[in-house]
């Protein structure tokens, strides 16, 4: 007997199901005035250093919050919890990606109306998290410059599904010969129009830019918040 088709029907189902509690929870982030942003890379791509820094930075002016993803360890919680915000591990086990309902229960006993941003940072992985919809605002891609130019050709699903670039490292560009043109044409190539940051974690190089660009998505938010709260 052929089992393909029984395969895909479950998979199809599974991400049906996915998309209705990713749905419920957006909706719960905007009418509680929660900024959701998750980050999704391959693995070492510099997730936790990049949101370590934008949450330490962040955090004197708005109310921030971290879910991490990995498949074990609570690592990646302890480096984030040095900002001293609210931060949750998720361990996925075997899972290569973080789906909706893993959100949905880290949150169960988080008020999201005391919080103007949550930061989740996915498992590393260039295919799978493309296909999970978490319910958040904006998608970040982070690209490294030790990857290679090549990423975004070679796995366009992740790029397509963000809605900006990190390119991250990049205090290392110059040692690994990494060509800030052709990174930025495969970029375009696959999303075109996508706004793309650069950024070394480790120097601060680009951070201010990436910030901003936040800040200003935080501010918009909650502007919107109290706009509606008046009408009320
Ligand atoms: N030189 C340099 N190294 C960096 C930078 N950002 C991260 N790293 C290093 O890259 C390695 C991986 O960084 P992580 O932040 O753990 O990467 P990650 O994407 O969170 O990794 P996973 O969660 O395991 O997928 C660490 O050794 C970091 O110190 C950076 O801007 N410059
Ligand atoms: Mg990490």
């Amino acid at each position: 007997m052929n089992s393909e088709p029984r395969m895909l029907e479950v998979r199809k189902n599974v991400l049906k199901q996915n998309d209705v509690i990713a749905r419920a929870l957006r909706d719960r982030f905007r009418a509680q005035g929660t900024l959701a942003v998750s980050l999704v890379s391959s693995p070492g791509a510099g997730k936790t250093t990049f949101l370590e820094k934008t949450l330490t930075l962040l955090k004197p002016h708005f109310r921030v919050a971290a879910l991490v993803g990995d498949l074990a360890t609570e690592n990646d919680a302890l480096r984030l919890a040095r900002s001293e915000v609210p931060v949750r591990q998720i361990t996925t086990g075997t899972l290569c990606h973080l789906e909706a309902a893993m959100i949905e229960h880290a949150l169960e006993d988080w008020n999201l109306g005391q919080l103007d941003a949550l930061f989740v940072e996915n498992v590393g992985n260039l295919v799978c998290p493309a296909s999970y919809d978490l319910g958040e605002d904006l998608r970040m891609v982070l690209l490294s410059v030790t990857e290679g130019e090549d990423k975004p050709l070679k796995y366009p699903t992740i790029f397509n599904s963000a809605d900006v670039a990190v390119i991250t490292k990049i205090d290392l560009a110059a040692a690994v010969e990494f060509d800030e043109r052709a990174a930025n044409a495969n970029i375009q190539a696959v999303r075109p129009g996508m706004q793309v940051f650069k950024v070394s974690a480790k120097t601060n190089e680009g951070m201010d830019d990436c910030l901003q660009f936040l800040a200003d998505a935080l501010t918009e938010r909650l502007q919107k918040m109290t706009v509606l709260t008046m009408a009320q």
